[in-house]
């Protein structure tokens, strides 16, 4: 499999995270890309161009990060990250979207911030991504007392998201107000799926 991907995207990170839980990390040849370079290929691959895109050994494409990792974690006979029925299954995939979110929304005030010209930034806009942000910090830190211990796509997705706000937003000051949130990331940090794929770029 390939998988073409950016080690600053957050997205890319949580594929990666995935293989490596699973013992798919070996079997994932990474292809450094950037969506935004004018010249790339990458909508061959996925036609929203956007990182990260798996080729599978059948020659097929998918993309959107829910569904590669859903795909990955369909690859072995181990315990799943996606749960497979009833309430713990939707609580995963609540947990996924959440994160997701804070994610879609980084990325925005990260674009509106770095690349929109100055004259044509929407404060107002900025906000309403950074109030995001800070509701759905707020409903995790409610909710670290049921994280079960297992390391599901909730979980990861979410170890993802806090470590993109502090590559990429670290003036939002994400743990301020969350004291049980930072406790439980801190103690994910050391985790080698984690650590290794720390972002930068
Ligand atoms: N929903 C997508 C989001 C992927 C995404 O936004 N990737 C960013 C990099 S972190 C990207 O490639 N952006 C390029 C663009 O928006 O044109 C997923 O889960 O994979």
């Amino acid at each position: 499999m390939k998988l073409r991907y950016s080690p600053a995207s957050p997205f890319a990170r949580k594929v990666l995270v995935v293989a490596q839980e699973i013992g798919l990390g070996g079997a994932i040849e990474r292809i450094p890309t950037d969506a935004w370079a004018a010249d790339t290929d990458l909508p061959h691959d996925n036609p929203l161009c956007k990182v990260p895109a798996l080729i599978t050994d059948e020659g097929g494409h998918l993309y959107d990060s829910p569904v590669i990792c859903e795909y990955l974690d369909s690859l072995h006979g181990g315990a799943k990250l996606f749960p497979p029925a009833g309430e713990a299954r939707w609580t995963a995939l609540r947990r996924q979207a959440l994160a997701d979110g804070i994610m879609d929304a980084a990325l925005v005030c990260r674009v509106e911030t770095t690349a929109r010209p100055a004259e044509y930034r929407w404060t107002a806009w900025l906000d309403r991504q950074r109030n995001a942000i800070t509701r759905a910090v707020d409903a995790f830190e409610n909710e670290t007392g049921s994280f079960s211990g297992f390391f599901s796509i909730g979980e990861i997705a979410l170890v993802c998201a806090l470590g993109y706000l502090d590559f990429r937003l670290p003036d939002l000051d994400w743990r301020q107000g969350h004291p049980s949130l930072a406790t439980w990331y801190a103690a994910q940090e050391s985790r080698p799926s984690v650590a290794e794929t720390k972002p930068n770029g």
